[in-house]
């Protein structure tokens, strides 16, 4: 699966770069790339991880996704 997430509290590379680390941390996320502009993060990922999983994350680092 993939999809885009916007993230409105990114506001610049470093932010990307903690979001990067700690989803690439979970089982089953294959790929993170993100753009600090546009506030957008792409999360390519498999199952048994699921969207809600992932945006309990970014919750949890203090990064909700829209
Ligand atoms: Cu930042």
């Amino acid at each position: 699966m993939e999809k885009i997430f916007k993230i409105p509290k990114i506001s610049c590379g470093h932010c990307v770069n903690s979001i990067k680390n700690e989803l690439s941390e979970l089982a089953g996320v294959q790929s993170v790339k993100g753009n600090a502009e546009l506030k957008k993060i792409t999360v390519e990922w498999s199952a048994p991880l699921t969207e809600e999983e992932i945006r309990n994350v970014l919750e949890s680092i203090n990064y909700p996704a829209e």
